[in-house]
């Protein structure tokens, strides 16, 4: 039956073979009605266009320096169940808040985001829920600037290739988050998908899927719920008296 979710259990069954430590990935995390009730409390009238693509910050943008004024807490359609079952895997112990902050990113098909890190602001875990469709996020080690072979393109950095199907969950924590960038391509069709080629297909919900069609997935709408924990919060009492923790 399609209304099954995977319990997230002992992370380690999720781990991404071959990264650097750790990524997780957790096929059917939330299942088709939650995946829906999701998407129809996306406010339609919080997006903020970029060129190539449209995001929402909730339950804010962060401030210059990288601080979240928060007046508001993260609203119950975004907590419940995800952030609830992502914090009983334990991922967050230890980070200073816990989930606090959610990015929303849409992307129409040939829609994609450049290769970045997502830098200091944050506890470095991230956890990505997918809505809709489903695509390649492509991860890049770094480079290190005293790299003796970065200027002369002797070695290139290792890629891994990780297909995000709908409603899964993917964990990016510790030399992951600090030590590869992470990108999506603006294509309409992920294609060339295979066990070599992904890392995480053996831990794919539906791998043949992709298998019948050739091993490629074309794209379709696809929404991403991108959960953290920025580290300096402000709230509005705070604020006042100008102290940020
Ligand atoms: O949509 C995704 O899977 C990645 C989003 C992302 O890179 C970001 O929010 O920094």
């Amino acid at each position: 039956m399609m209304d099954e979710i995977t319990p997230i259990g002992l992370l380690e069954q999720h781990k991404i073979p071959d990264l650097p430590a750790a990524m997780y990935y957790i096929p059917n995390f939330i299942n088709e009605d939650e995946e829906q009730r999701i998407l129809e409390k996306i406010p339609a009238n919080r997006w903020i266009s970029l060129t190539h693509r449209r995001l929402q910050a909730i339950p804010a943008q962060l401030t210059a320096n990288n601080t979240l004024v928060a007046s508001s807490k993260m609203p119950p359609w975004l907590t419940n169940p995800v952030v609830d079952r992502i914090s009983s895997s334990g991922i967050y112990e230890g980070a200073p808040h816990g989930i606090n902050h959610c990015l929303i990113n849409e992307y129409l098909p040939g829609q994609g985001i450049m290769p970045h890190e997502d830098g200091a602001a944050y506890h470095p875990v991230v956890a990505t829920v997918s809505l809709g469709g489903s695509l390649v996020l492509d991860v890049t080690e770094k480079r290190k600037e005293n790299d003796a072979d970065a200027s002369d393109g002797a070695s290139e950095p290792k890629r891994w290739r990780i297909l995000q199907e709908p409603r899964s969950l993917l964990l990016t924590t510790s030399s992951a988050y600090t030590d590869t960038l992470h990108g999506i391509a603006e294509v309409k069709e992920d294609s060339d998908l295979t066990p070599e080629t992904v890392a995480n297909w053996k831990l794919l919900g539906n791998a043949g899927v992709i298998e019948a069609n050739g091993g490629c997935n074309t794209r379709t709408d696809r929404i991403s719920l991108t959960y953290r924990d920025v580290n300096k919060v402000s709230n509005v009492a705070s604020k006042l008296f100008g102290k940020t923790r």
